[in-house]
């Protein structure tokens, strides 16, 4: 049994750690659910125990084991003095993720890269953790070239005010009334926007140099020539991504849906005559990437077109996270 601490236990993805936690029994002694002064005082529930969340400071970690941080790269320094103090943190912000002696982890593509950790193990970005699993079945049987892939992402990617935004704003909008936009740069409701996070370099944005940097890490590939484009759509929740993968091989579509049928965290959806393929709404509350409209791109030889979903609040975040902590304590590598 371990003492576990949840950074940003009162946040969106804190809520959604503590309940995986809760229903995958996670073996936890004891319970420290941490957050920043704003949100200290708050209340969370847990194992039907109420507990009452702390303000995050550097004595929060004394006797923690295990530290999940939910609290955005705000949180870098606790995490650092969480491994410290000698707990393995799971961190879910962009802090540490491309620091070469920070292992970045989806324990169904590279699982023992978790071997090498130095009591820090970053989470990857939603998007990215979404892609990366339907790819390294395919990447393993006939390696991948090149990837072009287009996001429709969720407003609760960004949070709950974000949420908030989206359902306020289609009232407003239905009933002929004004709500401007605070969370997102433009009206969200029965629109959609080509801009998630800040531009950098190339006119990218971070989170589309998130899904290229991250899944090369990965996949252990800094040849694998990848391009993004990100989306904010008006859905609560789930992300879907329209993924074409170049190969290096040729792989026909019935093979590369039989591939992904056997692949582990994957369900395969897809049934165009009945109709069948996976949305937003199949994926929600689940921790499984779901994927369809498995095709080939007949504009080239060796290319397939993939629709993928996935609960970015689980299998993008919170799901990943108490799955690469179970991994490293079956593994012995805790
Ligand atoms: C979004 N992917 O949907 C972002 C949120 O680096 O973990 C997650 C940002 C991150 O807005």
């Amino acid at each position: 049994m371990f003492n576990v601490a949840v950074v940003g236990a009162t946040g969106a993805v804190g809520q959604e750690i503590l309940k995986v936690l809760e229903e995958r029994q996670f073996p936890v002694k004891q319970l420290v659910p941490l957050a920043t002064a704003r949100s200290a005082g708050k209340e969370i529930v847990f194992r039907g125990e109420t507990y009452r969340v702390e303000a995050t400071g550097p004595e929060s970690f004394e006797g923690v084991d295990i530290a999940f941080f939910a609290g955005g790269s705000g949180s870098r320094d606790f995490a650092l003095i969480a491994r410290d103090k000698g707990a393995l943190v799971i961190d879910n912000s962009s802090a540490f993720r491309l620091d070469p002696e920070v292992p970045l982890v989806v324990p169904e593509v590279n699982p023992e890269d978790a071997r090498k950790h130095k009591r820090l193990i970053a989470n990857p970005n939603c998007s990215t953790i979404i892609m990366v699993v339907p790819l390294k079945p395919i990447y393993d049987a006939v390696g991948i070239r090149r990837v072009v892939v287009a996001t429709y992402q969720a407003v609760s990617g960004a949070g709950a005010a974000a949420i908030e935004e989206l359902r306020l704003q289609t009232q407003a909008v239905l009933e002929g009334k004004e709500y401007p936009p605070r969370v997102f740069p433009h009206q969200i409701a029965f629109n959609l926007i080509p801009h998630i996070d800040v531009f950098s370099e190339y006119g990218y944005t971070r989170e589309e140099w998130k899904m290229v940097k991250e899944t090369r890490k990965i996949l252990h590939d800094d040849d694998l020539a990848i391009t993004a484009t990100t989306v904010r759509v008006p859905v609560f929740r789930s992300h879907s991504e329209a993924v074409n993968i170049e190969t290096k091989e040729k792989i026909s579509a019935e093979a590369a849906r039989e591939l992904l049928r056997q692949a582990p965290g994957v369900v395969v959806i897809d049934d165009p005559q009945n109709l069948q393929y996976p949305m937003p709404i199949t994926a929600t509350g689940r921790d499984e990437v779901f994927v369809g409209r498995i095709r080939e791109d007949i504009s080239v030889d060796k290319g397939l077109n993939l629709w993928v979903v996935a609960d970015q609040l689980r299998k993008g975040a919170a799901t990943n996270a108490v799955q690469i902590a179970e991994l490293v304590i079956r593994s012995g590598w805790l």
